[in-house]
């Protein structure tokens, strides 16, 4: 018996010896210390012994069993930790490689010129107000005295969605639906920023898509001169601190008097040239004092409250600053393009 104990436990060392993964072991327990294994069964013919040598025997049994396990446990240890340096050989990564290079974008011409439009309003103390691209007949055009029959209005020149739905045509919406929020409350001092839409045959200087900011400004004795003057110091900040402005009438159903804005020539600087058709002009916005029946329409009564209001192009505005040939350029965007706008800065440093 106690032979064949011995014979055991080395046979199941030498096996040992042998495995190499988790599955063998696991198959080796169970053969030698299972509960079908070859130690119980060892055990179990313990009845044919005397009652002298039955402790003997059972003492060894169990002395082979410990062995074994703790042969076993320390062959588990060893191949747990010989898969860890597996893994992280296999895993392994050279922290001296040099990185993969990031590719940084660029920010967008007509994100700057919103962006920078937007400081120099901010810092004369007008608020950023934002509304629906899907607008209501009523406030992209009712409200802003244009009549059912003017031409603005016609189903060819704007994105129908319903009778009474369409793409805005002007961010003047948001601007009508500022003064309805605000009950008849001054000021109103705000700039809305943001896209338009008109039907249009794109070439290189019409969108059917295009980026408007408009501006409007109600309190109890605004002037003309208010007008100019913050044009003036929007015109200076945008296009130099040596600009001047020249207002020429004009005609807008929403504004009386309605004016239309030219800054000198930003090439030429006033002596001529292809870009300003030798006139020494180029014109950047329309603008106006807001029209008495738009401010009655908006909840303000016009013999008591004035304002002025404009409406600029944004591409219009890149264009001029960064001597883009094609409004398109704005909407391909073909990488080249927008590349040529890192880290460029305008024509004033801003
Ligand atoms: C242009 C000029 C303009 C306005 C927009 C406006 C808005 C309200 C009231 C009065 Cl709520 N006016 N906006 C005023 C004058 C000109 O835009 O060239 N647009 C394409």
């Amino acid at each position: 018996m106690q032979s064949r104990l011995q014979e055991l436990k080395q046979a199941a060392l030498t096996r040992l010896a042998e495995v190499t993964d988790a599955q063998q072991l696991q198959e080796l327990r169970v053969k030698y210390l299972g509960k079908k294994g070859e130690l119980t069964e060892i055990l179990r013919g313990m009845g044919s012994l005397s009652a002298a040598e039955r402790p003997l025997i059972g003492q060894l049994v169990n002395q082979v069993r410990s062995e074994l396990e703790a042969a076993i446990a320390d062959k588990q240890a060893a191949l747990e930790q010989a898969s860890l340096a597996a893994r992280l050989a296999a895993e392994a990564l050279d922290v001296t490689l040099p990185g993969r290079p990031l590719a940084r974008g660029t920010m967008h011409p007509l994100s700057r010129v919103i962006e920078q439009a937007e400081d120099i309003f901010l810092g004369l103390g007008f608020e950023v107000a934002e509304g629906p691209e899907v607008e209501l007949d009523h406030f992209n055009f009712e409200m802003l005295n244009i009549p059912k029959n003017h031409p603005a209005r016609d189903m060819q020149d704007s994105f129908y969605i319903t009778e009474e739905i369409l793409l805005r045509t002007q961010t003047s919406p948001v601007q009508a639906r500022t003064l309805l929020r605000k009950e008849g409350k001054t000021p109103v001092k705000i700039i809305c920023p943001g896209k338009v839409y008109r039907r249009d045959d794109d070439d290189a200087t019409h969108s059917h898509q295009f980026t408007q900011i408009e501006g409007l400004v109600v309190d109890k004795g605004i002037r003309m001169s208010d007008l100019k003057g913050t044009l003036l110091t929007f015109a200076r900040q945008m296009f130099g601190e040596h600009q001047q402005i020249r207002l020429r009438p004009s005609f807008f159903p929403f504004t009386e008097p309605s004016v239309e804005v030219d800054i000198q020539c930003i090439l030429c600087g006033g002596e001529g040239c292809r870009i300003c058709k030798h006139t020494g002009w180029i014109e950047i916005l329309g603008a106006g004092m807001v029209h008495p029946r738009v401010l009655e329409m908006g909840g303000y009564n016009p013999r008591e409250v004035s304002g002025f209001a404009f409406g600029m192009g944004v591409e219009r505005i890149a264009m001029l600053r960064y001597g883009i040939e094609d409004i398109r350029h704005f909407y391909t965007n073909d990488v080249r393009f927008l590349r040529q706008f890192h880290r460029v800065q305008g024509g004033t440093g801003r």
